[in-house]
């Protein structure tokens, strides 16, 4: 069955359960469900407006009913029902996990964080071995992109050299539609660097080399220009295979992802290593940390507070 049979099958299988997580600002809501009887989770995001279409049409064309909700002076607020086509101004993105593990479920849910100060003992004897176990199933995905072609048909740039090789493509978090919100995401073929606790002075113009042709190639592609590019890792990572987020500097943010306490500047990390080559072995690290996530156990067991 193809890929576009089998999501209109998930979402006509899909029984909900439970609502994960809502949020008001990136318009969003994340839903736990059962296909087939096994867990899954569809989220939806409305999408932002297309800038080309607000720009030129009547509004006749952009909303076909108005509900008048007051009037003040000069002041009039309604409801309006947007008109939308999915071709070139779709409503929303729908995206499954299916089956969803445990860990998916609780990384979507909604939950308390904590700062974490994981100093150099901190990260070898907990997280360290934590990330030993996170390398098997959980990243086939990444290892469907950079060895079985999957995906492959949307690549932005793919280079093949096991060790100085990558692949550019768009993240799953994007519409591929709004510019603002571009968002790709560069995986890298070797398998040697698990999260920024392995980046050292020897990675410098591995590094610097990428950031370049990552900047070189976006810039050519799309209408961002190279210094208008957001460019980092996160710590701690979802997964454990290095990936460097590339991201519209004006987007606005979705969930956590682009906040200090997750998200670190690729360009301060080489700067840091060119300083102190074992600067990300030798200091405490801080972030933030979900209840939710399996770590969080862990580290809270060591005595973090
Ligand atoms: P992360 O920092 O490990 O995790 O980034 P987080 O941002 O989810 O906390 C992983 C990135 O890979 C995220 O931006 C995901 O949206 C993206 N991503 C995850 N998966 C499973 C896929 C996928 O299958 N394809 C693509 N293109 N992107 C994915």
């Amino acid at each position: 069955m193809s890929s576009s049979m089998l999501i209109h099958e998930l979402a006509a299988k899909f029984v909900p359960t439970q609502i994960l997580k809502t949020d008001t600002q990136t318009k969003t809501v994340v839903i736990l469900g059962a296909i087939d009887g096994v867990n899954a989770i569809a989220s939806l995001e409305k999408t932002a407006f297309a800038i080309s279409e607000v720009g030129q049409a009547t509004l006749g064309k952009l909303v076909d009913s108005i509900l008048l909700i007051n009037n003040n002076d000069v002041y009039f607020w309604s409801l309006a029902n947007l008109i939308q086509d999915l071709e070139r101004n779709p409503g929303a993105k729908l995206n499954f996990i299916y089956p969803a593990s445990e860990t998916h479920i609780r990384k979507y849910g909604l939950q308390v964080h904590h700062m974490v100060a994981e100093t150099p003992e901190l990260y070898n004897e907990v997280v360290e071995p934590f990330i030993a176990t996170q390398k098997g199933d959980r990243i086939q995905w990444v290892y469907n992109i950079l060895f079985k072609g999957k995906e492959s048909e949307s690549f932005v740039h793919h280079e093949a050299d096991p060790t100085l090789g990558f692949v550019l493509l768009p993240d799953m978090k994007w519409d591929r539609n709004t510019m603002d919100a571009l968002y790709l995401i560069t995986i890298v073929n070797r398998t040697d660097i698990a999260s920024v606790r392995d980046i050292n002075g020897s990675h410098v113009d591995y590094l610097q080399e990428i950031l370049a042709k990552i900047r070189h190639v976006v810039s050519l592609t799309y209408p961002v220009a190279a210094n208008q590019l957001r460019l980092f890792v996160h710590y701690q990572p979802s997964y454990y295979h290095f990936h460097i987020h590339v991201v519209n500097v004006a987007h606005p943010g979705l969930g956590d992802g682009l906040n200090v306490g997750k998200a670190i500047l690729l360009d301060d990390v080489i700067e840091n290593v060119k300083l102190v080559p074992d600067y990300y072995q030798r200091r405490t690290l801080y972030y933030q940390l979900g209840e939710n996530h399996a770590l969080w156990e862990k580290v809270k067991e060591h005595g973090q507070k």
